[in-house]
């Protein structure tokens, strides 16, 4: 290895508070040159890695595929395509080199001594993207944990990034190599991230119970990386969390009520996905995570204006995300947003074509299709709904309130005894309220 090297800051934007001294050219000179390689056997679509790379502000100056059945084990590349890269990287002035793959250690090393520039690998580039987004403290944490393991496979720039933190000089054992004291601090580091995780969770853990105490049906919404769900979440329930046409936008989860038919519903907004993410991220983000798989219904976006295959693809891809994080089982609701894109060709298309998943074909921007999705999601639940007649106390007044949000209208009548009641309660709530159960 030569110098040592500053993991990730391949993938980082023009420094700010450096303004460009000559305007746009100055700009864009300063600015990371990326050159797109991918290997693979299929005709290669590098509009992903690129709009990737333009969230994390880095711009694009070529590509390069070579079509072979595996990549390189040693060089990702095969050696005549890293002579052709290596003269295109020149005409083209590139300075970073974007992989669509996880490149192993070994690759990426090599590449970089061949090349003699630096190499940033998919994974090391939605890190990156992670780190910039990251607003809460446990989401900085979540994403400091996925940087530090995949670093710890490389070693790369460890020692930067320890230094920072206070395990510098001095910290090193008699006789120690540089890279097990590297090792060794990034390890504690990984234990004490953990561990401030677990305290974290602990405390989500006590208001999640405070909500499963209220009994609410919980839904959550799953998708790609910019399908629009936070979009979606704040057309449903009024909230204000941020959207962008960018990757990654949100990161830390949200959850708002909304009401049908006088029902209250709970809705929760997390982080997306996307092809091939980084499996050091889907264990860092375990616990937001989670609230998708205690949901009891998933909606599941999709941006039905991405073209056929690219939909097929995403679509594969948040499912074997559902099911890695343990919520392969839980019912779900296809919902085909952004429909406003759509001609009416495409239109019917998009449902004919999901007609037997029930999907709603719906858009958050402009609100058509929400009311049916509402009542689609109240019918879901209300099917599952039985009558059941309750003898509330009336020192029990508390419990009408629940009542009403879970099962909306009621009927109710006073009684010498207390308030008698029937309502349509789901076989959780009911065996809830079976003490209260009275003869109708
Ligand atoms: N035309 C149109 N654009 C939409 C619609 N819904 C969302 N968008 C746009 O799509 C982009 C992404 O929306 P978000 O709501 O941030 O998407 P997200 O799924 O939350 O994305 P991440 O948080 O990055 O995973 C934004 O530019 C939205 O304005 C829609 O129904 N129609
Ligand atoms: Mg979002």
């Amino acid at each position: 290895m030569s110098a040592p090297r500053q993991r990730g800051s391949a993938a980082r934007a023009p420094r700010r508070g450096a303004p460009a001294r000559n305007g746009t050219a100055a700009e864009s000179r300063a600015r990371q040159r990326a050159l797109c390689i991918a290997s693979t056997p299929v005709p290669a679509d590098l509009d992903e890695l690129r709009e990737l790379l333009r969230t994390a502000g880095v711009a694009v100056v070529g590509e390069l595929v070579q079509h072979r059945e595996h990549p390189h084990p040693n060089s990702y590349l095969g050696p005549g395509k890293l002579e052709e890269l290596r003269a295109l990287a020149a005409s083209l002035d590139a300075n970073v080199i974007a992989c669509d793959d996880e490149l192993s250690p070994r690759q990426e090393r090599t590449l970089e001594g061949e090349l003699g520039i630096a190499v940033v690998d998919r994974t090391a580039i939605i890190l990156d993207i992670f780190a910039r987004h990251a607003g809460s403290a446990e989401g900085k944490l979540q994403v400091e944990l996925a940087q530090l393991e995949y670093n710890l496979a490389r070693m790369r720039g460890l020692w930067t990034h320890l230094e920072r933190l206070g395990g510098g000089v001095g910290t090193r054992g008699p006789g120690e190599s540089q890279i097990e004291t590297d090792r060794r601090l990034a390890r504690d580091r990984i234990a004490a991230l953990r561990r401030r995780l677990r305290d974290v969770h602990a405390s989500r853990q006590v208001m999640r119970s405070e909500r499963e105490r209220s009994a609410l049906p919980q839904i959550a919404l799953a998708g790609y990386t910019n399908a629009g769900k936070s979009t979606l979440l704040n057309a449903m329930t009024g909230a204000e969390v941020a959207v962008a046409d960018r990757l990654f936008q949100t990161l830390d989860p949200t959850t708002r009520a909304f009401e049908v038919g006088g029902r209250t519903y709970l809705l929760s907004d997390t982080v997306g996905f996307i092809r091939k993410l980084p499996h050091q991220l889907v264990d860092a983000f375990a616990a937001t995570l989670e609230e998708t798989a205690r949901a009891a219904l998933i909606l599941h976006v999709v941006d039905a204006s991405a073209p056929e295959e690219e939909l097929a693809a995403m679509t594969r891809a948040v499912e074997d995300v559902l099911e890695e994080i343990g919520a392969g089982e839980t019912p779900r609701l296809l919902v085909l947003n952004k429909a406003d894109r759509l001609d009416e060709l495409e239109r019917t298309r998009a449902v004919n074509g999901h007609r037997g998943d029930g999907a709603l074909l719906v858009s958050a921007a402009t609100g058509e299709g929400l009311d049916a999705l509402a009542e689609r999601i109240d019918e879901i639940f209300t099917s599952q709904r039985s009558p059941v007649t309750l003898l509330l106390p009336y020192s029990e007044g508390g419990r009408l309130a629940e009542l009403h949000a879970l099962a909306g209208e009621l009927e109710r009548e006073d009684t010498a005894d207390g308030v008698r009641v029937r309502a349509l309660l789901g076989p959780a709530d009911a065996s809830r309220f079976a003490r209260f159960a009275t003869r109708a």
